[in-house]
């Protein structure tokens, strides 16, 4: 099997989701850490944007079709269920996270917030983490 590169800086929000997506599925993976619209990134991401994937001679870019062919091309847990209704509440987080202006967990309503949110929502590598923490831990209420 070649080595899985995930191609991004590491400050990426979108970078953590797939590094997450990685290790949720228990798959090892090279990250190569660049910025956008570097030489690597621009031969991928037709607007040089990260996260970027290679696996062989596969290239890949945006994160959700990256999160997408981790959980199919390989074995663990199915990060989206099966099943209908667990799956379209994880396609719902995940549209909510990746559509909102301010990824801030305030502006997310006290009901719908994971325990596990971190207390604080910014700076932005707080950020990230809440954005991280609301797509990983809605995805594991829907797979339960
Ligand atoms: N829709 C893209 C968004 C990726 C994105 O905006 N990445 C930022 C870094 S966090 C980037 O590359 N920004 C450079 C730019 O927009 O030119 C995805 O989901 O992968």
């Amino acid at each position: 099997m070649p080595d899985l590169q995930l191609i991004g800086a590491p400050q990426s929000n979108y970078v953590w989701v797939c590094r997450i997506a990685c290790a949720e599925k228990g798959v090892p993976y090279t990250l190569v850490p660049v910025f956008p619209h570097t030489q690597e990134v621009d031969a991928i991401h037709p607007l040089g944007k990260i996260p970027a994937l290679r696996h062989g001679a596969f290239t890949l870019c945006e994160s959700r079709a990256i999160c997408c062919y981790i959980d199919r091309a390989f074995a663990g847990p199915n990060l989206v269920p099966r099943e209908p209704l667990a799956a379209a509440r994880v396609e719902q987080w995940l549209s909510i996270v990746n559509t909102a202006r301010r990824s801030s967990p305030c502006s997310i309503a006290p009901s719908q917030r994971p325990a596990t949110l971190p207390a604080r929502t910014s700076p932005s590598p707080t950020s990230t983490c809440c954005r991280s923490s609301i797509i990983l831990a809605n995805c594991r209420k829907a797979r339960r």
